[in-house]
């Protein structure tokens, strides 16, 4: 078994004959030292280059995917950036899955990303990986500020975040199938609340909202005082060019504001008062099994 890890080590476990596994061994690179190539490495194995040792390609949670090249004894070859139709890849908090899908003899690719998008490639045959095609199997999940119904909602149509693949053949027809991790906030059960605590939720609502329109308002004020001393009329006159420089500005002036400060932290004192009385949220991780036709 080979594992990639959240902060970068790729990890092989030995099978040790029994059903059991040996201590782990990190892979090194060609300098000797632990081969990292980003956080968050999602390995999937297949043999590239059909010399009857298992290759690995590499997500990344930076985007770049990769093929490392198996020269046996724990020794690997450069990683080699992969690409699509011409295109490095990219998919942020990548999952990769290497698989001869069209049973053409050169293994095709599933890939999955952060945003729910699952994509499809197909392999172009050549000493290194490329590949072609690309076909999108799910479309990444919309953007929404409450993230966390809309997800309650699409859950139960299909995977969510980090859509991670892996193929097999679930039912035993011969052909190959495709399972998909993933990972989803959902809101748990809204606590019982007596009467007395629903109304003091209710009076932390009020505060809350209060409270952020009060900082609603203190922000456009000190957005403008930023860009009048930065020599412009207001906060939507300062150009592109000028917005990171405004930002700084704005953020010294925030900093220094005591109102700002003490609006700041009322806010966070009343989110964590009304904390209790919300549904928590539950982190969940289903397992999507799609049949090959
Ligand atoms: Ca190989
Ligand atoms: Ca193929």
């Amino acid at each position: 078994m080979v594992s990639g890890s959240y902060d970068g080590p790729i990890f092989v476990f030995r099978g040790d004959g029994k059903g059991g596994f040996l201590a782990p061994q990190k892979i090194a690179g060609k300098d000797g030292k632990d081969l990292v190539l980003d956080n968050a490495v999602s390995i999937s194995l297949a043999d590239w280059n059909k010399d009857g040792k298992p290759d690995i390609f590499a997500g990344t949670i930076s985007g770049p995917v990769y093929y490392i090249e198996n020269n046996g004894n724990m020794k690997v070859g450069e990683p080699v950036r992969l690409s699509c139709d011409g295109k490095e890849l990219s998919a942020l908090d990548g999952g990769p899955a290497a698989v001869d899908w069209d049973n053409d003899g050169t293994l095709d690719m599933f890939l999955g990303e952060d945003d729910g998008a699952l994509r499809y490639m197909k392999g172009v045959p050549g000493a290194i990986p490329s590949f072609k095609d690309l076909h999108v199997v799910l479309n990444q999940l919309p953007q929404v500020t409450d993230q966390e119904n809309m997800l309650a909602k699409v859950v139960k149509t299909r995977p969510t975040l980090r859509p991670k693949p892996f193929i097999g053949d679930w039912n035993g027809d011969g052909k190959p199938d495709l399972l998909v991790g993933d990972f989803c906030l959902l809101p748990g059960p809204p606590p019982q609340l007596t009467p007395a605590q629903a109304k003091e939720r209710d009076d932390l609502a009020k505060q809350q909202a209060s409270l952020n329109t009060e900082l609603e308002k203190l922000t456009k004020q000190l957005e403008r005082d930023a860009a009048k001393k930065m020599g412009y009329a207001d906060a939507k006159s300062v150009p592109p060019g000028k917005q990171e420089a405004f930002q700084l500005e704005l953020a010294t002036l925030q900093g220094a504001d005591a109102n700002y400060n003490r609006l700041l932290e009322s806010i966070t004192e009343v989110f964590t008062k009304k904390l209790p009385f919300e549904p928590p949220v539950d982190y969940h991780g289903f397992v999507w099994l799609f049949l090959k036709k």
